[in-house]
């Protein structure tokens, strides 16, 4: 048929098989080979057609980098509509993930059987995206609307036992062999007269929904869009599902995918998705570099983070042995594990003897002893470089040969605790962000003597754990919170230029951003920021900076857990409340300082909060510290909440145009001095060059 698909007849059965690695994503030869392998079944002596992938996973949806290129022919739908108007009946037969335009295929399939550990799912919208080869109109035939709007608005994927609940799978297969399970279950399907089941001649009942089902549909996810349009269109699409016939359907569906697929967030998702994928590849370590295995990991200090961390690895099966100074913080730190488990299981993500399982491998020691046949060590002690340089220097005596020594620091030099062991080259360091179970991010921090052979085993073993990982050199705050600096200073400095609270953070949240930087510094404290102040030798003397969160930390307002900070907090609820006393105390401070207050434009407070964490991230670029500007917007995206739907600071500043970023910079330099406002070499010469990060990734061979 094709290089990347085959057609045989086996017996009475036509098999169709996928072999295009490593996903089978449906490129055009993808395509046009199904394609030809439906319309030669129909003229040969089959009596079924079973169509079924080679390799790791049955079609894992469209192509993704062929999206933004001119279409090539044959498009999906003409593909599906081939196999729905098959004259005899197409089986698929899914393994490993079925997803996307993949699923698409399933569903446009008579019959679909699934291997026991497959997995079915529309994650279009992770990208942007609305399922836009039929799956907003196939599965709420099957599925009903409230549970197709709850797959295709979340796109995580079901399993092949609850997908089978659901009807969107016919048949759960007894074993693995797909080709197989799917052949038998055919003859069956040949023997019994099975009719061409389509699932466009399902109709959807108008009167099962309330009146205002998609109203209330589109209020909820607007919470949570975040800058995402995707969700409102595929309201859309479902609603056309229950009130147009199924072709106009489905010519509606494709109109909203055409739309998102040219959208700028679907484009900056896109970007995200690789740059996830590439972040976890080190450009002078080899592929095959040896891993050390990880069988059993240990964890020093069972506060807070440690905690967290030792739930990563329990959570994969790996037994942890968790390292505190005596038995009771052992007890606290365990307490703490045990209620986030409960947590979970509450809210009906864990069933309760799994968390028990969980519980079991994660055990609690007070001896280094203990840890001497451990394959890995976290340490996850207090921010001071000399009790983490103390604890190094234990470990070098009683780890065993090749265990890899990792610290969590945020902000320590990894290579001055390297040196307080002999075995350098064995330590790492892995940041992880709080609350460590739950955030994605890991920073891998290379020092100057880490083996190659630690680097991968710890990107992979961080893939294990599921997070995502990027790579950092050492210096102070790594990646993401050396940029951060910038980021925080120029939020308070725009309360004495004429801002509130809320208008700096209402700014940035309807750019995207979770929570504004001091609603989030009320959050984390603010005497947290002010103490680290304190101890810096490095930041201007000058009365402007941080005047504002030092003065409410002075005045005892602390943040959430005083109740006031830059807001107030309504102590039963937590709701964040604009505080008249700090906007007049904001006033009269400008006024001590003669600084004139104005109107600020929202894009103002995006570009003044913005632009120096971009500036720092090309820094941070030409030094070396981070690999890929696409390796600092996945630290972003996955460790500081930046909106996805803007691709990260990097992306963002791309498609702002560097020329612009650059000169807004010289501007401010301009008006607000030298000491904040030093455009990068890098982001010049990029801007007067006319290029962008990507293209600087693309030219530096890291792409
Ligand atoms: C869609 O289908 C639209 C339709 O509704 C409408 C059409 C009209 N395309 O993740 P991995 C690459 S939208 C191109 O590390 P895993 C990936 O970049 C699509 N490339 O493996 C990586 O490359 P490299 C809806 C793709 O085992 C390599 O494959 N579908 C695609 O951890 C391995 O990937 C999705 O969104 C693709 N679709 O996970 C599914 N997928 O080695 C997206 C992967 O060079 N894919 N690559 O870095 C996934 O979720 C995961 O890849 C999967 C495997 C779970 C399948």
């Amino acid at each position: 048929m094709s290089e990347v698909v085959s057609y045989e007849l086996r017996e009475n059965i036509g098999v169709i098989l996928v072999n295009n690695p490593p996903v089978n994503a449906l490129a055009q030869e993808v395509r046009l080979g199904i394609l030809n392998a439906v319309n030669a079944a129909q003229e040969d002596a089959s009596q079924a057609i079973v169509l079924a992938c080679e390799g790791r996973t049955f079609i894992a949806g469209a192509d993704i980098t062929e999206f933004g290129k001119p279409p090539k022919d044959p498009g999906l739908p003409e593909v599906l509509t081939a196999i729905e108007n098959s004259s005899k009946p197409v089986v698929a037969a899914i393994h490993g993930t079925a997803l996307g335009g993949g699923f698409e295929v399933a569903l446009a399939c008579h019959y679909r059987c699934a291997s026991p550990s497959a997995k079915v799912g529309l994650p279009e919208v992770k990208l942007g995206l609305l399922p836009g080869a039929g799956g907003t109109q196939r599965v709420p035939r099957i599925t009903g609307v409230q549970a197709a709007l709850d797959m295709i608005t979340s796109g995580n994927p079901i399993r092949a036992v609850k997908a089978n609940a659901m009807g969107l799978v016919d048949e759960v297969l007894a074993d693995e062999d797909v080709v197989g399970g799917a052949s038998e279950y055919t003859k069956g399907l040949i023997e019994a007269g099975a009719p061409l089941k389509r699932i466009r001649d399902i109709t959807i009942d108008p009167s099962s929904l309330e009146p205002d089902f998609f109203d209330n549909a589109r209020k909820q996810l607007a919470r949570r869009a975040r800058g995402q349009i995707a969700q409102d269109r595929i309201v859309s699409c479902l609603e056309a599902a229950v009130n147009l016939p199924i072709d106009e359907g489905l010519e509606r569906e494709r109109e909203l995918f055409r739309e998102l697929v040219v959208s700028p967030e679907s484009a900056a998702m896109r970007h995200i998705f690789f740059a996830e994928r590439q972040a976890a590849k080190i450009k002078d370590v080899a592929k095959d570099t040896p891993l050390r295995p990880i069988e059993k990991v240990a964890v020093i200090g069972g506060g807070t983070m440690g905690g967290g961390i030792a739930m990563c690895f329990a959570n994969v099966g790996i037994p942890v042995v968790l390292l505190e100074i005596n038995d009771e913080a052992i007890g606290r730190g365990m307490g703490i594990i045990r209620k986030n488990y409960t947590i979970t299981v509450q809210k009906g993500k864990l069933a309760e003897d799994r968390m028990e399982e969980r519980i079991g491998l994660i055990s609690g020691t007070t001896s280094y002893d203990d840890i001497r046949d451990v394959d890995m060590v976290i340490e996850a002690v207090f921010e001071n470089l000399d009790l983490k340089k103390e604890v190094f220097g234990k470990l070098d005596t009683v780890c065993k040969p090749g265990c890899i020594l990792a610290t969590n620091t945020s902000y320590q030099d990894v290579d001055a605790i390297a040196e307080a062991t002999s075995r350098p080259k064995d330590v790492v360091g892995m940041h992880f962000f709080s609350p460590a179970n739950v955030m994605k991010l890991l920073e891998v921090v290379r020092g100057a003597a880490t083996a190659d052979d630690v680097l991968a085993t710890v990107m992979q073993i961080g893939k294990k754990i599921g997070k995502v990982c990027a790579l950092s050199g050492v210096c102070y705050g790594f990646i993401g919170n050396r940029m951060l600096g910038g980021y925080g200073r120029e939020a308070q400095m725009l309360l004495l230029d004429g801002c509130t609270p809320a208008q700096v953070d209402g700014a940035l949240e309807a750019f995207g951003m979770a929570m504004g930087p001091l609603a989030m510094g009320d959050l984390a404290g603010l005497d947290v920021g002010y103490k680290a102040r304190q101890a810096r030798t490095d930041l201007p003397d000058d009365p402007k900076l941080y005047r504002m969160g030092t003065l409410l930390v002075e005045m005892g307002r602390h943040g959430q857990k005083t109740g006031t900070g830059f807001y107030k907090y309504d102590p039963e609820t937590r709701k964040r409340m604009s505080d008249p006393e700090v906007e007049a105390l904001i006033i009269e401070e400008a006024g001590k300082m003669d600084i004139e207050q104005r109107e600020i434009s929202n894009d103002e407070i995006i570009a003044r909060c913005f632009y120096p964490l971009i500036n720092e991230g090309a820094k941070i670029l030409e030094e070396g510290i981070a690999q890929r500007a696409s390796d600092i917007d996945v630290v972003y995206i996955y460790g500081y909440a930046f909106p996805v739907a803007k691709g990260g600071p990097m992306h963002y500043a791309d498609s702002v145009g560097l020329k612009n970023v650059y000169d807004k910079i010289c501007e401010y330099r301009d008006c607000y001095g030298e000491e904040y406002w030093q455009p990068a070499p890098l982001l010049k010469q990029l801007a007067e060059e006319g290029k962008s990060f990507a293209q600087w990734d693309a030219e530096s061979g890291v792409a």
